[in-house]
């Protein structure tokens, strides 16, 4: 009798632990947070370890959460690549648009920072590319600053390599990037892209953005730059 009326239960109970143990992972869980590529405190004193915890973990974070909560009612996103996607968001609701910005400008941002004295220099090719399209590495430097500091509220400025071939400077607002199809965006394959928004920076530098732009620079990662460079030539 006793056996009776626990098969029931324990029949119901061994199917839903089956169930939980085989069900695949749900397909909305398709972006994920990439991991910074140096720990917290290595960019410092430039960037400082709380700066980058709450940039990393809780900004980037909520950027690939959103997005992640947007797959389930624009299904296509979930057969994208992160990057595919920038080409198309302009058929994507805004919300996705922001989201999946935030995602790819972050994950790309990480990736061109490196600890000071660690991001080696450009190569002969970038610089000469450099040199063909700025005349020289200060003036590279002076109007990427110009873009940087002169961007109105939050946004990102960026060196680019343009469908033609040459490189150029501009900056985008929000989460949007140069490789959004939207009007009013310089197209072209970013090869640097700093973030400009005040949580980027405002715990250590408050309202001095150029401090923070001038110290950003001792931490390019020029090794990745060059990589992004190489793989469109
Ligand atoms: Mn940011």
């Amino acid at each position: 009798m006793v056996f009776r009326s626990l098969r029931r239960p324990l029949l119901a109970w061994l199917t839903a632990l089956a169930l939980l143990l085989f069900t695949p992972a749900p397909a909305w869980a398709d972006f994920v947070l990439p991991p910074l590529p140096y720990a917290l405190d290595a960019l410092e004193p430039a960037i400082d370890a709380t700066t980058m915890t709450i940039h990393h973990d809780r900004h980037h974070g909520a950027y690939v959460a959103n997005l992640n909560s947007l797959i389930e009612a624009n299904p296509t996103l979930a057969k994208l690549s992160l990057e595919t996607l920038q080409g198309q968001i302009s058929s994507f609701p805004v919300a996705v648009r922001n989201n999946a910005g935030g995602h790819w400008n972050h994950s790309q941002f990480w990736a061109v920072m490196a600890p000071a004295g660690e991001g080696g220099e450009p190569s002969a090719d970038l610089l000469a590319a450099i040199n063909g399209a700025f005349g020289s590495m200060e003036t590279l430097h002076s109007q990427f600053n110009q873009a940087a500091t002169g961007r109105f509220g939050s946004g990102w400025a960026w060196l680019i390599r343009k469908s033609d071939g040459n490189l150029a400077i501009t900056s985008t607002a929000n989460q949007d990037n140069p490789l959004m199809d939207l009007p009013g965006i310089e197209p072209g394959t970013p090869l640097l892209g700093l973030d400009v928004w005040e949580h980027a920076y405002y715990l250590q530098y408050q309202n001095r953005r150029p401090d923070y732009i001038k110290a950003w620079w001792s931490l390019v990662n020029w090794s990745e730059v060059n990589r992004r460079y190489a793989a469109l030539s």
